[in-house]
């Protein structure tokens, strides 16, 4: 390292797009291009860190501005990192449209900045050392990081793009292996094809689309096709307090924990209180001002931890834990993701000792999409931690050109899954709870 100039020279924001299958949930259905932004932070020697996160404008708008600040920083120094980044923000608070992932925040916004260039830093200090990032979090626990089928109720394809539909732009070329899934018959064929193809050892089904009794029965459906395999439901927080207690009571004995059943840290303690399976979470403790309210109300048994905004890698090692401290386990969510992504998820969990249950991964819903040259494989439902220094992956630069061409055609600038469904269903609104 001597003699290298390892300060951050260039910082390069890629806006990207892929093709994402029409999958639903409780806020609606997924357009048809799902966006991200790419982060590179060059420094001396041509080395280059790599990050990956939302692609939405309002949010690339305050990665470009943290971004200008950061010339000159080395990339040791994450604790300047994160000085920077809040004084470009100024107490920004910049909530994000689909409420995914609950509430927002100054504090939540800053931490979801971050969040890509703390990933680039680490990525970097790997390389200038020889170390992949997870020995930088404290060295390998597991050398395979495991992730759960994540299944969704799907419709067969987009609907043509005339129409109103045109709004999203130009329909991406048609490469979804998935048909219709929108009965428990659906649902289970589908988490064969995902098991058959990536050997995942756990399900978990993406509910808050149909009415509960329907969800139930799918739960079921599964639990008799996949007798062996946990699993678990997630409703994104579509159902009252009383509904959940309902569905809980029924899935007794068939879920390894239930999701976000209901809205908020007072509603989900209250279902906690008497459900017989732990509650997880990635829309109630979504912060660090959280954990004290939901902890000490005991609102959640399980934390889905995602470094896209609990401030990246670190931060997220620091939540796990206190999860421990708490006796709270934890797992880790996933939205729409690039392999990038997925490389930062793998060396997480690789370091984490609390990982205690298999991670989430939308990456079979990109249907083999990547900006990576060599994308970490799935296999045996777990992916093996690389060999290689940092994140142990690198950019295909022509791939990247592509899906930032996606980007500039398609007319999406924000994720929003109620208005496109709205497109097709006029009447459509989110509501939570709406059973
Ligand atoms: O991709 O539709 C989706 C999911 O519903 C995602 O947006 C959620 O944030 O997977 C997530 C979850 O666990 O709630
Ligand atoms: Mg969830």
């Amino acid at each position: 390292m001597k003699g290298t100039d390892i300060r951050i020279r260039e910082v390069v924001i890629t806006p990207v797009a892929f093709p994402d299958p029409p999958i639903l949930n409780s806020a609606g259905v997924h357009q048809p291009w799902a966006l991200r932004a790419i982060v590179e932070l060059r420094c001396g020697d041509g080395l280059i860190g790599l990050g990956e996160t939302y692609g939405d404008a309002p949010h690339l708008e305050l990665l470009r501005s943290a971004g200008a600040t950061l010339a000159g920083l080395d990339p040791f120094d994450t604790n300047g990192l994160w000085r920077r980044v809040c004084e470009a923000l100024g107490g920004t608070d910049s909530p994000d449209r689909h409420g995914l992932t609950g509430g927002s925040s100054p504090q939540k916004t800053a931490l979801r900045v971050f969040s890509p260039f703390e990933v680039a830093c680490l990525d970097l200090q790997g390389h200038l050392i020889g170390r992949p990032v997870a020995d930088l979090l404290g060295g390998a626990v597991r050398d395979r990081v495991p992730f759960s089928a994540y299944v969704f109720y799907k419709w067969d394809a987009h609907p043509p793009a005339d129409g109103p539909a045109s709004l999203v732009g130009a329909l991406p070329p048609v490469d979804d292996p998935y048909p219709e899934a929108i009965d428990p018959a659906g649902i289970v064929a589908q988490a064969h094809r995902l098991i058959d193809q990536y050997g995942f050892g756990s399900i978990k089904l993406k509910g808050g689309v149909f009415p509960p009794d329907e969800e139930i029965a799918a739960i079921r459906a599964l639990r008799e096709a996949f007798p062996g395999l946990p699993l678990r439901l997630d409703p994104n927080a579509a159902w009252s307090v009383e509904t959940s207690l309902r569905v809980a009571e029924e899935t007794d004995g068939l879920l390894e924990y239930l999701e976000d059943p209901t809205p908020g840290i007072p509603g989900m303690a209250v279902v906690a209180a008497q459900a017989p399976m732990p509650l997880a979470t990635n829309m109630c403790v979504v912060s660090p001002d959280d954990i004290a309210p939901g902890f000490t109300q005991g609102a959640v048994g399980v934390v889905l931890a995602d470094h896209h905004y609990w401030g990246g890698l670190r931060r997220s090692a620091e939540l796990a834990a206190i999860c421990r401290t708490w006796g709270v386990g934890v797992s880790m969510h996933s939205n729409s993701h690039l392999g990038i992504s997925l490389a930062a998820m793998t060396q997480l969990g690789a370091a984490l000792p609390e990982l205690t249950y298999a991670a989430d991964t939308h990456t079979p819903w990109q249907c083999g999409v990547d900006v990576l040259e060599r994308p970490l494989p799935i296999t045996g439902g777990a992916v093996a931690l690389p060999d290689g220094p940092g994140l142990g992956v690198s950019l295909d630069r022509d791939a990247l050109a592509r899906m930032h061409e996606n980007f500039v055609r398609c007319a999406i600038r924000e994720r929003d899954d109620t208005s496109y469904r709205r497109i097709f269903e006029p009447g459509y609104t989110k509501r939570r709870p709406r059973w």
